[in-house]
């Protein structure tokens, strides 16, 4: 009996110590919708080990590749409302949500992406994080998403005139459907996870998005013409649920912040690289690349501006990111 006794007070004792250092111990849950190995995937994971190093192991970081939390527009509901704590995601579903990110989201508003990454890296930057707190999530750091051009299943796009009455998939923003129809074409809002078979199926005739995406969800299988229009320069963003955030010491949060910007760099190392090899990807296996005269896409935006960007306030921000050489 006493030894009985003796063995269960063991069994007790070394049972709540793995609890205690259990409890220490938090997985943060992040969701991506591109494949593990992808620059955006790999990025927040190397967050994460900084995270995890930097607070001894009281947080940590999974990452759910491969859209296995759902489509981006459902992540950014189940972020704001806690049920996930991270979210790596475009800018571009956002817009509907947090006014500040549609600028970033304009058509050729930055002229190039060493442009876009020296206003995110500023204070312009800084000013659009600010803007997710009050929306139920922190904005921890922008990535890089390269440059969107459209991509389609039907024929080499020379000029804006060959996207006249050409359906495209567009990500679920109204700036993306009034860009579209802005160039004479026809946009189809519809989920990342949709673009493959709707493409094969013939619903749409193309999508728009830049090398690693048009490469890594195969779309390059289905859709053979790729036009480097360059539309786009959305910035990607990492975000934590503010009900995550809010139980975190100060110091902790430091930790988060910092780490998410430390994390920068190297996902911008990561994206270069892969650019390339996706390129060189789709060419060898039988894409074919044209360059059209981007000025008058850009003069057909005009539209665009004037519907959306109304506000005093996103004017100003338009006007100073045009400002920054
Ligand atoms: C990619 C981006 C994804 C997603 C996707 C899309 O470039 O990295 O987060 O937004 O585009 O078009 O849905």
């Amino acid at each position: 009996m006493l030894h009985f006794t003796k063995f269960a007070a063991a069994t007790f004792a070394a049972a709540s110590l793995m609890i205690g250092a259990a409890s220490a111990q938090t997985v943060l849950r992040s969701s991506d919708t591109h494949p593990d190995g992808y620059p955006t995937v790999e990025a927040v994971k190397y967050f994460g080990e900084l995270v995890k190093e930097r607070t001894e192991g009281r947080y940590s970081v999974e990452v759910f590749h491969s859209a296995q939390l759902g489509e981006e527009k459902d992540t950014i509901e189940q972020v704001r409302s806690g049920v996930i704590d991270l979210n790596r995601v475009s800018m571009g579903p956002f817009n509907g949500l947090i006014p500040e990110t549609t600028v970033p989201s304009l058509p050729y508003i930055f002229r190039s992406v060493d442009h876009m990454r020296k206003v995110m890296d500023g204070e312009i930057g800084e000013e659009i994080l600010a803007a997710f707190e009050p929306h139920g999530v922190i904005g921890l750091a922008f990535y890089d998403g390269g440059a969107r051009s459209f991509y389609n299943s039907k024929k080499p796009i020379e000029s804006k005139e060959d996207l006249q009455g050409m359906k495209f998939r567009v990500m679920q923003s109204d700036i993306f459907v009034d860009m579209v129809n802005a160039l004479g074409a026809n946009a189809t809002p519809m989920p990342y996870g949709e673009v493959y078979s709707g493409i094969e199926t013939g619903v749409i005739d193309g999508a728009e998005n830049n090398f690693p995406s048009y490469d890594t969800a195969k779309h390059a299988e289905v859709a053979k013409f790729y036009s480097l229009d360059e539309h786009l320069i959305v910035p990607e963003v990492l975000v934590m649920a503010k009900s995550t955030w809010d139980k975190m010491t100060p110091e902790d949060q430091a930790i988060v912040k910092q780490a998410a910007k430390d994390s920068v760099a190297k996902q911008r190392e990561l994206w270069d690289a892969k650019e390339k090899e996706s390129r060189a990807i789709v060419e060898a296996s039988g894409s074919t690349i044209t360059t059209p005269d981007k000025q008058p896409f850009i003069d057909a935006m005009g539209p665009v501006y004037e519907k959306h960007v109304t506000d005093p306030k996103l004017k100003d921000l338009v006007e100073r990111i045009k400002a920054v050489q």
